[in-house]
């Protein structure tokens, strides 16, 4: 296997034997095969689209398979082979499809598109298939980082989609930027999809945010409890706030208290959710703690995308993990989509968590979000005053994810350690590294402001273009922000492009750069952008304050 697609590569460049994260080498082999196989279905629709034809009937196919694949959702080696087989079912009628359209030359398909086997060929197939079936590092890495982007995108157009929002252009992209990746094209060609990348990842965190907003309202202030109550519990983790929302709904009467963890946290933050007495609060901390939470927690667990992490062992709460949506695990449940556009079926979870004990106690008290762009906005008049007076003199943007890395404690530092004159803007999952941490506020204006998701850093981006409105900048650089973001897996990846796409520069990466960018590609991406490395959270607050980051 060879997989190096998240920050936890072996090395920092690539694992080969198993992955760090847990994933096996035949998992990785048919992830592999499945991103092939979509490619296969990008040739052919990109083809019809030559001969005039729009073909969308596979978009839905392409982007779950395509979120399956991201780091820590899906461990069923069976959803692949399904996936797979599924795809060469798609390929034949595209296929046919094509040849009735007047296809011209049939002869020049490539092996991605015509390849067909059955499942026990998929093993050596995928071995031929890979990422390193590339020779050239560079291109491979232009190659990697546009589909690293790619999943990332398809993971928010996922959730936007579930909640009937769609965009054409989100939707064009993964078949123009998979199909791309099959052709021999040169640095500057795969440079400028990068780049596009980035574009098409600003419309679809747009997109998403407008689904989400327009469906349950805008994120309000909300304290949120982290103690725990004395029914039993429901745990619901991933981003899909559609699920939670029919979740909510289908167990407002059943006796059983619905619980938050890690990415879903900012679900509380929503005034849809916010009418359910039994939504009591958020258990535990980042995905990476989730094996001893998950213990600890005593009822059931719906995992609705990544991060899901192997078990510890299959005796601890196998028999009570469900998984929907992408996700997957061997020998868990999973809740399938409802037919004809109805709400999923969560009664299972429900009736099992009425047979449990109450979640056990981790921690007790409240934590604060529900900063996201409209919430912001609103205080807009106080956050300008805080800025002319300098009782503000710096926004520091700690977002994205958490991970297991040791060098991840830097961003605790950080948090701890700048100046009261810094306020702290926060999406994703990297917030857990310092939001029960007391910072203090700024004339009541919290240190730390959390947006919410990572798919939420788009509202971090909204904050950044309102403030340089209102303070007449020209240039988005001349913000008082600074950029520290943290990632783990490849929705990161799409929010680094899209604020590449925005214009920011000086962009701090870390804990480590992706493996990935081969040196070439890291030197263009530093030259052109001034992307930087982490040092010391002393060093790196000095530049940042002063200005010489941002
Ligand atoms: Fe390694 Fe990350 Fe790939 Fe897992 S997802 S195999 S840790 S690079
Ligand atoms: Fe976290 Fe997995 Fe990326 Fe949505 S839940 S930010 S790592």
């Amino acid at each position: 296997m060879f997989c190096f697609q998240c920050q936890e590569s072996a090395n920092n460049s690539g694992c080969t034997i198993k992955g760090v994260c847990g994933k096996p080498e035949t998992t990785a082999a048919l992830q592999d095969l499945l991103v092939y196989t979509l490619k296969g279905i990008a040739v052919y629709v990109q083809r019809l689209a030559d001969l005039g034809q729009r073909e969308s009937a596979h978009t839905d196919f392409v982007i779950e398979s395509l979120f399956s694949t991201i780091t820590n959702a899906n461990w069923d080696d069976a959803w692949f082979v399904a996936r797979i087989e599924d795809g060469q079912y798609r390929l034949d009628q595209l296929d046919a499809q094509w040849r009735a359209a007047g296809a011209v030359d049939t002869g020049d398909l490539p092996d991605c598109a015509t390849w067909r086997g059955d499942a026990t060929h998929f093993a050596r197939k995928a071995q031929i298939v890979g990422i390193l079936a590339e020779p050239d590092e560079d291109i491979r890495s232009l190659r990697e980082l546009l589909i690293t982007g790619i999943k990332g995108i398809a993971a928010y157009a996922k959730h936007a989609g579930a909640l009937g929002y769609r965009s054409a252009e989100v939707d064009d992209f993964f078949y123009e930027g998979l199909e791309a990746t099959t052709r021999s094209i040169g640095m500057d060609q795969l440079i400028a999809l990068v780049m596009k990348a980035g574009a098409v990842s600003v419309t679809a965190m747009a997109l998403l945010d407008n689904a989400n907003t327009s469906t349950f309202g805008h994120p309000e202030i909300t304290q949120v409890n982290i103690g725990v109550g004395q029914r039993p519990g429901i745990l619901i983790s991933g981003h899909d706030l559609k699920d939670i929302g029919e979740l909510l709904e289908q167990s407002k009467d059943a006796g059983v208290d619905i619980y938050t963890h890690g990415e879903m946290l900012p679900a509380h933050y929503y005034p849809a959710f916010k009418k359910y007495p039994h939504f009591v609060g958020n258990y535990g901390g980042a995905w990476w703690q989730q094996t001893a939470e998950f213990e600890a927690f005593n009822g059931p667990v719906l995992l609705t995308t990544n991060c899901l992490v192997p078990l510890r062992s299959q005796n601890t709460y196998l028999d009570r993990l469900y998984t929907t949506g992408a996700v997957g695990y061997p020998g868990a449940k999973h809740i399938p989509v409802a037919s004809r556009g109805g709400a999923k079926d969560f009664s299972a979870i429900i009736a099992q968590a009425k047979t449990c004990a109450p979640p056990r106690e981790l921690e007790t008290g409240t934590i604060v979000g529900g900063f996201a762009h409209n919430q912001v906005l609103s205080l807009a008049d106080k956050v300008l005053d805080a800025v002319n007076s300098r009782a503000i003199e710096r926004f520091v943007v700690l977002a994205g994810c958490d991970g297991r890395h040791s060098g991840r404690s830097y961003y605790t530092e950080v948090a701890q350690k700048l100046p009261q004159s810094a306020v702290i803007l926060t999406a994703g999952c990297a917030k857990f590294r310092y939001n029960k941490l007391d910072l203090g506020n700024i004339g009541g204006i919290p240190r730390v402001l959390d947006a919410g998701q990572c798919n939420d850093s788009y509202s971090l981006v909204m904050i950044a273009l309102k403030l340089k409105e209102v303070l007449g900048l020209a240039d988005i650089n001349d913000l008082p922000i600074s950029y520290d973001i943290a990632w783990y897996e490849q929705k990161a990846v799409c929010v680094l492009l899209a604020l590449l796409h925005l214009g920011v520069k000086g962009i701090r990466l870390g804990p480590s750069l992706p493996a990935f960018l081969s040196p070439n590609v890291a030197k263009f991406l530093v030259e052109t952008f001034d992307i930087k490395t982490i040092g010391t959270p002393e060093e790196d607050i000095d530049e940042m304050m002063t200005g010489m980051a941002a």
